[in-house]
Parts: structure tokens; sequence; C-alpha cells
């Protein structure tokens, strides 16, 4: 029986200070621009999603202004009328009527998710399955371009027993000098803390080959996208010869990435993301493709705010095995918040709220105050 329609769906797009320049190889960030969808249903349940990216385009297919233009101009449309509660067809409906767009479709899939949670009283994980976690343990990304900064940081969210997990972003810098980077925040953090490294895909396979053992001699512990997602035969080599474990990330932009990947052996850990999926539910077929092939799980972030955040935080929770934490720190890159319930991050962990829905509602005037007109 249908007890709810989807009578509409809004996109808006929301411009937030970052807390310093975050620098990824392929773009510095200053701020973050975030996709709110808000689901509107018949029966008065309103379901909170978001899309973000990073960089415009530098980063993905789907910019901020394009996820909203397709929001509004196909997807939105195609589910007016719907079923508010059945969420398997409206997503059928997206995948029908749209290739890829799987940001757009993640936003959406996590504002059905949450309207339906809200409906029942049920948090989302619960939607999802059930929780076997109340919590992530959560890493941090030193991105601030500068080796005695980023020591620095990393001391201090050791101190306030925030983060003891680091991400350093490279690839942009000579090889030399990267890897000078890397090597000395090792030392100076030493068994305190794990450090891993994402390249964002900027090194060769010649110079992968080299630098994974280096940061492997040197106490890293993951090596996050080395080299392009184009080369898979080289995918293939590198994770036969580097000692360090070789996580894909820009590698899987679908869920059968993760079966191909899975089936040429070219990672042994998958970074889990719902907007690069299509999803919750999409990220967690992803996960089950790896724990079939015996792939170990990283939950990872497109640095949403706290709405995305807490959508993949819900999906990350039922899963039996994620072997490498997660780094679910978004919100806190962010020095402005547009929900009531801020994220809860204590002793190295994000906690996840057993609240309806996702356990957020929308602070309008906060909202109203950074939504770009
Ligand atoms: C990426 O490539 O993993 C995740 C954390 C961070 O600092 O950047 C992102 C994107
Ligand atoms: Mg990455």
């Amino acid at each position: 029986m249908i007890h709810a329609l989807i009578e509409r769906i809004d996109a808006l797009i929301v411009d937030l200070p970052t807390i310093r320049p975050h620098k990824l190889a392929m773009h510095t960030m200053q701020q973050q621009t975030l996709v709110v969808i808000r689901l509107i249903c018949s029966d008065g349940v309103e379901g909170i999603g978001e899309a973000t990216t990073i960089g415009g385009l530098a980063y993905g297919y789907e910019s901020p202004e394009g996820i909203k233009a397709n929001i509004d101009a196909h997807l939105a449309p195609a589910l007016v009328g719907m079923a508010a509660d059945n969420i398997n067809a409206a997503m059928l409906r997206l995948d029908t009527l749209a290739k890829g767009n799987t940001f757009a479709k993640s936003g959406i899939e996590s504002a059905l998710l949450d309207a339906q949670g809200k409906r029942l009283g049920l948090p989302v994980s619960e939607l999802l399955g059930g929780r076997v976690r109340d919590s992530l343990e959560v890493a941090w990304t030193l991105a601030s371009g500068n080796t005695a900064q980023d020591v620095q940081e990393a001391e201090h969210m050791l101190e306030i027993r925030r983060h003891r997990i680091f991400k350093l972003k490279i690839g942009a810098n000579p090889l030399q000098q990267d890897l000078a980077h890397v090597v000395a925040i090792k030392r100076a953090l030493g068994e305190r803390a794990s450090v891993r490294v994402d390249v964002n895909q900027y090194w060769n396979e010649s110079q992968a080959i080299h630098a994974c053992k280096v940061l492997a001699d040197n106490g890293i512990d993951l090596i996050e996208q080395p080299i392009s997602r184009i080369n898979r035969s080289g995918q293939v080599r590198l994770n036969q010869r580097s000692p360090a474990p070789i996580m894909a990330d820009e590698s899987i932009e679908s869920v059968e990435d993760a079966f191909s990947l899975a089936a040429d052996g070219a990672a042994s850990v998958f970074a889990l993301k719902i907007a690069k999926n299509g999803g919750p539910r999409a990220v967690l077929r992803t996960a089950q493709i790896a724990q079939a092939a015996g792939i170990a799980l990283y939950g990872g972030t497109m640095l949403e705010g706290s709405i995305g955040t807490l959508a993949s935080a819900h999906a990350f929770i039922t899963l039996r095995q994620l072997t490498w934490s997660t780094e679910l720190f978004g919100p806190l890159l962010l020095t402005e918040e547009i929900v009531n319930e801020p994220p809860q991050y204590r002793d190295f962990a994000l906690h996840i709220p057993r609240t309806p829905g996702l356990g957020l509602t929308l602070d309008e005037s906060r909202l109203a105050r950074f939504a770009r007109r």
C-alpha cells in the first residue's frame, strides 16, 4: 500500500568556507560546495540528502552546478508522483532514465532513506539491515602543503584524541620532494599514528614502483590510487609488486568498476564512497563484491558536509569488515554547520545517532545564509 508520494525535490547549492586551504594534487580547496537535496513527501515528511564533489570538475565528471541542473531537469520530474516509500522503484526509475550521475543519485537515495527512516521512526542504518557498531574511527587528512604545519596539526589531533590515522595528499610536487615530506611526517609521529598517502592518480607506473617501495620501507601503511584509473594493467602489476597495500579510489566510479577491479586483482583495498557508487545502498553492493573477493574496506569521503557524512556512516556501520577504518571528517574541515545536530566526534571516532532517518534536521536560517543565489 502506498502511504506517501514524492511531491517535490529541491536541490540547493551551498558554499561553506574551509578551516584552511586543503591542498589536493588536482585542486586546492578554499571552500566546499554542497548540493543539499530536500525531498518533500505528501505525508508531510521531508528527507534530506547531499550530493557533493571536490573542486568543481577537478575530481569527477559531475560539478555542483551540473548535479543541480540534472536533478532539476531530469531526475526530480521523473520521481514526482512516485511512492516515497519504495526506494527500489525510485532508484530503478533513475537508473533507467539516467546513465552515470552517481553523485546526484546518491543524494536522492540518501534523501529517500532519510524520509523513510523518519516515517517509520528508524535510523537509516536499521533500514539497511541493522548496525553492527555505533561508531567509526576517523582519519584526518594533512594537506596544508607544509611539512612542519602538517606535523603540528597531527600532534594537536593526537593530543585532543580526535585522530590517530593521517592521510597525506601527495602527487603534485616532484617525487623526491613528496617522499621526503611523507617520511619526515612519519618519523615525527612514529608508532603513535598510522600514516597513509593518497596520490590521486598523479604518478606513472615507473614512479609508483619505486615510490611504493620507499613508502613501505618507511612505515607507510596504505597507498591510495597511485596511478591513473585508466591504466588497469599497470594497477594489476603494482598491486602485485608493492610491499604496501594499494587502495582503489578513483578507479571505482560504479559498482561495476568494483567488480572488474576485483576480477582483475587491481587493488587489495577499496575506498567506499556513496557518491561514486550511487548512494548508501549502492555502496553496500560494492562492499559485498569486495568481501566476496577478499578485498579489505575503507570508508571514504568526498569531503561531504554533515548530511553526506552521516549518509555514508549509516551504511558503513552495517559492514562486518572495515579493516582500514574511515575518513569521514568532512564536517570538521568546514567552519560552518547547516544542521541542528552537528555530528559527534570524540575518542578518535564519529558516533552515529540512533534517532530516525539520518538523525539530522536542517538549520533553516544558516541554510538560507549560505545557499547560493
Ligand atoms: C580523495 O581523493 O580521497 C578524501 C579525503 C581528502 O582529504 O580528500 C578526499 C578525496
Ligand atoms: Mg582518494
